[in-house]
């Protein structure tokens, strides 16, 4: 049976038990016409006005005189703002707990990568002279801290960004100020008989973007590098197998790792292990969903049972003795499908309660006994169990391709560089580089469309590097290993992967660690030979399968730094027509970048492979160029 297949056996089984999930629930929904063509306005109470044509086809306007542009523009940046919020909101929480370490207040947790340590104290200019660490982690996070409240001037982390990009941001008006302010500015911008211009909403918009990718995310994705260990590539496993008959099991869902990182060293605690044991279990399993589940099984090699989509299905298994939450993409049936079984849902966040969970607050001091109340929890709960299913099927992964790994295993130990991927890249063994990111959809469930465009890019010699839920997605069809270049991709891409040794589709990490690819591409363009900013390299994004307004934040701060984005729906904005124009066309000409929209992959990867074959061909790397090694004779016919 493959892995899709045992989900379907989960849905089946699901159905006969009359519990509904929300691949029925998708499938029943009709979703509404309006609304998903982005012309329905309800930012005030004079409606909600729906912007469909009028009988003669003229174009109608709201209540208000707001056009359609207007207001698809409108909701658009709201979308923007609101998934920021997501982000940056987690990056506070990383901050706070990182300053409480720093200062000796919390021992719970620690700072594992010292190296990381500096080099974010050199971004943001922390005085290292004769400090010991922990004073330059006090000086970083103090420094870090105030950007979130910070009115004018602009965000450290902007600085890792290609100077070109830079002055083009400041130009245009897009340099991020402070972390929450540009979010506060454009919601500002959306409320009634505000900001009318579709450009300039989508300009704050940007902004608002840039200040999540190039601010919120990189800031959480460094400073849990340094507290929980920067990724390293290492072997585990995905899917529903991984769950544990014989065993306790904790899943872990949602995004914060602060939880995860606690219940991984609880569930190491003898004492805790003693008591699973006196209760007739071999041990205690930890598994994971969604971006926790990534962010775990980078770092400490908890497998993964699944993404957004499987949440439901991981109960149905009757294995879980407790799902602990933290925040984000927690679908609000949890309690009630766990109710059919023995499964506990726990929050953990006074930001994401849910009725009908039991609630057991983390607080930054007292972690890791909130952990170990959490796993007791699951423990007691073990004898409870009553039938078990678990799909046998798992799927060997190889994970954690932090830029800064890409960097050591293109480069080695004592050259360091991208040199090797930009002269791949340059010679033709690899096209291109292509972020697939983002959700899983469950009326997509069983469908491969992220697999798909996946294997279609690798076969055309694209490297593709994954984050979030997408990842899952290929693991479920063994892409992750090094074994699928010899199998999946072009003869050139295969090549560079045999060599090095890595897989053609590299894991790296959660959706806050897009951020990661941000940098990646910035040292592409330092390290030369690929133009002078973001975007003039040949590479692109894309999120298949979106759901959650956190992609848009995030497609919108790629397509802000001069990338081509893909989404695999319709058009979000396709009622008005001018602003999607802007999206797709007009903001190009501003700064390179710009979305497209397709919900078939095989179109997704058409749109793909043309934009970087016309980047290449601007580079002037039309054909292979194959890179001159020099021997000795040709040296010596260079000295003079
Ligand atoms: O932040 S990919 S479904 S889990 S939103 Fe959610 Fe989407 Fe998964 Fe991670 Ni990102």
């Amino acid at each position: 049976m493959s892995k899709v297949n045992a989900c379907d056996c989960l849905m089946g089984e699901a159905k006969e038990k009359c519990l509904e999930t929300a691949h029925v629930r998708a499938e029943a929904m009709k979703p509404c016409p309006i609304g998903s063509a982005g012309i329905c306005c309800k930012n005030c109470f004079m409606g909600p006005c729906r912007l469909t044509s009028g009988k003669d086809g003229e174009e109608k306007c709201g209540v208000c005189g707001a056009s359609r542009d207007a207001v698809a523009a409108r909701n658009f940046c709201r979308m923007i703002a609101a998934g920021n919020s997501g982000h940056v909101d987690h990056a506070r929480d990383i901050v706070h707990v990182f300053l409480a370490v720093a200062k000796g207040e919390n021992t719970d947790y620690s700072i594992k990568d010292e190296n990381k340590l500096r080099m974010l104290a050199g971004v943001y200019d922390v005085d290292m002279e004769g400090k010991t660490v922990q004073q330059i982690a006090v000086g970083l996070g103090e420094k870090v801290m105030a950007e979130f409240g910070q009115q004018d001037g602009k965000l450290h982390m902007v600085g890792r960004a290609p100077r070109k990009r830079q002055e083009l941001w400041d130009k245009l008006g897009m340099t991020p100020r402070g972390v929450d302010r540009e979010v506060v500015d454009m919601l500002h911008h959306t409320i009634i008989g505000n900001d009318q211009d579709p450009e300039s909403l989508l300009l704050q918009g940007s902004r608002c973007a840039l200040s999540n990718g190039w601010g919120g995310s990189m800031i959480a994705t460094e400073l849990q590098d340094v507290m929980f260990g920067t990724p390293f590539p290492r072997r585990g496993k995905m899917a529903m197998g991984v769950l544990e008959e014989k065993q306790v099991n904790v899943l872990v869902h949602g995004h914060d790792p602060l939880l995860a990182e606690m219940i991984v060293v609880a569930a190491n605690d003898p004492e805790m292990n003693k008591l699973a044991k006196a209760k007739g279990a071999e041990g205690i399993n930890i598994a994971g969903i969604c971006c926790t589940a990534n962010e775990t099984l980078l770092r400490h090699g908890v497998p993964m049972v699944g993404s957004f989509s499987q949440q439901e299905l991981a109960i149905v298994t009757g294995a879980v003795d407790v799902m602990a939450v933290d925040v984000q993409c927690l679908m609000a049936s949890l309690p009630k499908v766990a109710s059919c079984f023995h499964t506990k849902i726990v929050t953990t966040s006074p930001k994401a309660k849910i009725p009908g969970a039991v609630h057991m607050e983390l607080h930054e001091d007292n972690a890791l006994n909130c952990a170990k109340d959490i796993v007791r929890l699951a423990i007691e709960n073990y004898p409870k169990r009553k039938t078990v299913n678990i799909p046998k099927e798992t799927s060997d992964v190889v994970v954690g391709f932090s830029h800064e790994t890409i960097n050591y295993m293109l480069g080695g130990s004592f050259r360091s560089s991208y040199r090797p991927l930009n002269d791949n890249i340059m010679n033709g063994r690899i096209l291109g580089v292509v972020g697939i990111v983002g959700c899983s959809l469950p009326k997509l469930e069983g469908k491969g469309v992220t697999a798909t465009l996946v294997k279609e890019l690798i076969a055309n010699n694209v490297l593709v590097i994954h984050t979030g839920c997408a990842a899952y997605a290929s693991a479920r069809e063994d892409l992750l290993i090094p074994e699928a270049a010899l199998k999946y991709a072009g003869a050139g891409l295969a090549e560079v992967c045999e060599t090095v040794g890595i897989p053609p589709v590299l894991h790296s990490g959660s959706c806050v660690d897009n951020s990661r690819i941000l940098i990646a591409c910035a040292a592409m363009v330092a390290e030369g030979g690929l133009g002078n900013d973001l975007s003039d390299l040949p590479i692109a994004g894309c999120a298949p399968e979106w759901m959650s307004e956190k992609a848009i934040a995030i497609g919108q701060y790629f397509v802000a730094s001069g990338a081509l984005v893909v989404f695999g729906s319709e058009s979000p904005v396709k009622g008005a027509p001018g602003f999607d124009k802007l999206l797709t066309e007009g903001y190009e000409k501003l700064t390179g970048g710009k979305w497209a929209f397709s919900p078939d992959p095989h179109e997704m990867a058409r749109i793909i492979i043309d934009h970087i074959k016309a980047k290449r061909k601007a580079l002037g790397l039309e054909k292979a160029q194959e890179r001159v090694l020099f021997d000795m004779e040709m040296r010596r016919k260079l000295e003079v």
